[in-house]
């Protein structure tokens, strides 16, 4: 018997989006890192310097001033996150 559509969580494996850019500040206290960043494509983001949160703490312990790599930048719930870095 057909009980209807059946509704999957919308669980997807996202591919990271890597930008470019540079740490400039690093703050573990307040655990916040600096960073110049190129254009943001998933944010819809033009190049600037700004603020982000890191997704975990110990990121806060790799992160040095003047370090240049990729970042994997996400919006959660209006804050901005380094999800990902290599
Ligand atoms: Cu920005």
């Amino acid at each position: 018997m057909l009980t209807g559509t059946v509704t999957t969580s919308p669980v997807m494996a996202v591919e990271p989006v890597w930008t470019k850019g540079e740490v400039t500040k690093v703050d573990k206290e307040l655990g916040k890192v600096t960073i110049r960043h190129e254009e943001i494509t998933n944010l819809e983001m033009p190049s600037m310097r700004m603020i982000f949160r890191v997704a975990k703490p110990e990121m806060l312990e790799t992160l040095k001033v003047g370090q240049k790599g990729e970042f994997y930048f996400v919006d959660e719930n209006g804050r901005m996150l380094i999800k990902q870095i290599r």
